[in-house]
């Protein structure tokens, strides 16, 4: 008789495994995020809250080359789900312009998240807005002091948040 052994997988972030690919007589255990004492490297993202993200503060990209930056990180553009969500993340910005993964490109005020391919659920905009001014702006950013959202064309330069997919750690024991 083996003794039991155990093998945690990071997923998510790192790799995925399903309980398809293990063999017989193991026991497969899915929880939420890294356990503190397995050392794994997630930069750029960065923890916040429970979910993970990566600031840029240096590099200015228009909305479709910020959503390509962010998709060639293993994420997406910024998909805000609450107020509790948007609180904790405006906590750590430090200027005023950044993109979100919000946009009505395909039907004018229609707001659709890129990340879920969904009408956007969580909206909080500036006063006035959305405002589609010169009929030409149809991308989502934080904006101002509030960092509350604005419709802005979609071609001007801003710093932006990318957001990857939380991880979870799968536990397989085999004996
Ligand atoms: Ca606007």
């Amino acid at each position: 008789m083996c003794s039991p052994i155990t093998i945690l997988v990071v997923c998510g972030i790192l790799s995925h495994l399903t309980a398809a690919n293990v063999v017989p007589r193991t026991q497969v255990h899915e929880i939420d995020g890294i356990p503190k004492e397995i050392p794994v490297d997630i930069t750029p993202f960065k923890k916040i809250g429970s979910k993970y993200y990566f600031i840029e503060e240096s590099v200015r990209l228009n909305w479709f080359n910020a959503d390509h930056k962010c998709r060639q990180l293993g994420g997406h553009l910024l998909h805000l789900e609450s107020e509790e969500e948007h609180e904790a993340i405006k906590q750590h910005l430090n200027v005023f312009h950044y993109w979100t993964d919000i946009t009505d490109l395909g039907q004018s005020g229609n707001y659709v998240s890129t990340t879920t391919g969904l009408n956007a659920t969580f909206l909080n905009w500036h006063p006035n807005q959305p405002d589609n001014q010169g009929g030409k702006e149809h991308c989502v950013h934080m904006w101002d002091i509030n960092l509350l959202m604005n419709d802005l064309d979609c071609s001007y330069a801003l710093r932006f948040v990318c957001e990857t997919n939380s991880p979870r750690t799968v536990s397989v024991v085999v004996w």
